[in-house]
């Protein structure tokens, strides 16, 4: 398992976007040499939640590096049991996730980076680490105790939700770890297992990727049959687990008020035009636009996929999104080719003569 490549034995500093931040410290490491006494680390410490939330970090908190044996152990049971879909997991280290909706991670990386500098400056080692194949880093919150395990697998800040994006500052500082752990705000609800429209949350806490509309939407290959009605209008991401969940009821309104959105959870008037607009770009024009996105293969035809899905599960009988899926119903690619072929029959607008689905699946 690679936790980080700074100095093992090191303090970690983490993270979130829209922020919250994780310093993650081991006193027994190798910085202890050269430890500042218990009063300076404290010191340093507060100092660095100071300059995270200057940056726009929403929460920062200290945490052992120790190694996250509790995060392996569930890593190995899910891909065990078969959960972990055809995901490079967090500790395959083989492909670095990207993902985001919006590129909140550009602005967590940069509040991260300040307090990284902060501790280069005491001429510590630091590295940022957000959202990769370095850390798990759920786990590294909730060690820092910024918040706790909520039944939807995110982490929740008290009061606050699990609107936030998640990272961490690893470094060889010597810091105060947090001792208290949040504890659960969950309690007996249960909406985000009755709210996921696929049941994928098959126990508090434990998501079966194969199931998950926002692996679905980000993996290779054909999106199964089965859960394309379920993708819904959503082209990349699902945050209906999120959205049932109270606790991050009131943020959430409060945002999309301020950005214009709608408040009220009702579908935005402008996802078909984004699903043509998709449709219609090219290459280029796509990976400009949404390659902060994590995009399978970084391939713009799984954008045009889910896009194809989308117009199928939108109906209606526009004839502009009709002529473009009557045309990638005759596309060189089979992949597409067998989307926009089933789009048409979800909108009862059946396929052309001559058209042949081909192999689908063929991702
Ligand atoms: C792979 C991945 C996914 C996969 C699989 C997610 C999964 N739950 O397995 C897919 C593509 C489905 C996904 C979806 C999403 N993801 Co994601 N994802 C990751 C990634 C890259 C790795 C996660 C990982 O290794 N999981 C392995 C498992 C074992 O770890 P875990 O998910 O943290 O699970 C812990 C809990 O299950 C807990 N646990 C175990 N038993 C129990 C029992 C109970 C009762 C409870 C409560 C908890 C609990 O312990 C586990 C280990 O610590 C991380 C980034 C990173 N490097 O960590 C982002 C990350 C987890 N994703 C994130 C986000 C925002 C999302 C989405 C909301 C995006 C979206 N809107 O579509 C959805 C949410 C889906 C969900 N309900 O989990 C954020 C989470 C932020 C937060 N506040 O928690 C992260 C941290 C990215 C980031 N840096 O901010 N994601
Ligand atoms: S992201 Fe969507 S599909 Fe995945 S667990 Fe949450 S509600 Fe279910
Ligand atoms: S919906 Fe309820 S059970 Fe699910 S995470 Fe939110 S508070 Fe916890």
């Amino acid at each position: 398992m690679q936790e980080a490549d700074v100095d093992p034995g090191p303090a970690t500093a983490g993270g979130s976007a829209r922020g919250v931040a994780r310093i993650a410290a081991d006193s027994a490491g190798s910085g202890a040499d050269r430890s500042p006494d218990a009063d300076a680390a404290a010191h340093l410490a507060s100092e660095l939640v100071d300059v995270g939330r200057r940056a726009g970090l929403d929460a920062v908190g200290v945490a052992g590096a120790a190694p996250f044996a509790d995060a392996r152990r569930h890593l190995e049971d899910r891909r065990a049991r078969g959960l972990a879909a055809e995901m490079q997991f967090t500790y395959r280290n083989a492909r670095v996730a990207a993902y985001a909706r919006v590129d909140h991670y550009a602005d967590l990386r940069a509040a991260l980076g300040e307090v990284a500098d902060r501790l280069r400056s005491d001429g510590w080692q630091a590295r940022v680490v957000a959202d990769d194949n370095a850390l798990v880093d759920r786990a590294a919150a909730v060690r820092a105790g910024l918040g706790w395990y909520g039944k939807n697998a995110n982490v929740l800040l008290p009061g606050r939700g699990s609107w936030f994006v998640l990272g961490s500052v690893v470094t060889d500082a010597p810091l105060p770890p947090n001792e208290a752990p949040v504890r659960d705000g969950c309690g007996t609800c249960e909406r985000c297992l009755t709210g996921c429209p696929t049941g994928a949350i098959v126990e508090p806490g434990v998501v079966d990727a194969r199931r998950c509309l926002a692996w679905l939407a980000q993996a290779p290959g054909p999106i199964p049959v089965e859960f394309r009605s379920a993708l819904g209008d959503r082209l990349y991401g699902c945050d209906d687990c999120q959205e049932v969940c109270p606790i991050g009821a009131a943020e959430r309104e409060a945002e999309e008020a301020r950005s214009g959105g709608r408040a009220d959870g009702e579908r935005n008037p402008g996802a078909d035009v984004a699903a043509v607009w998709i449709l219609e770009a090219d290459d280029q024009e796509l990976l400009d636009r949404f390659g902060h996105w994590y995009i399978a293969e970084r391939d713009p035809r799984y954008l045009r996929r889910n896009a194809l899905v989308v117009l199928g599960n939108a109906g209606g009988d526009d004839p502009g999104p009709s002529a473009l899926l009557h045309r990638y119903a005759r596309h060189a690619d089979p992949l597409l080719r067998e989307h926009a072929v089933w789009a048409l029959e979800q909108c009862g607008r059946g396929q052309d003569p001559g058209v042949s689905p081909g192999s689908g699946g063929t991702g």
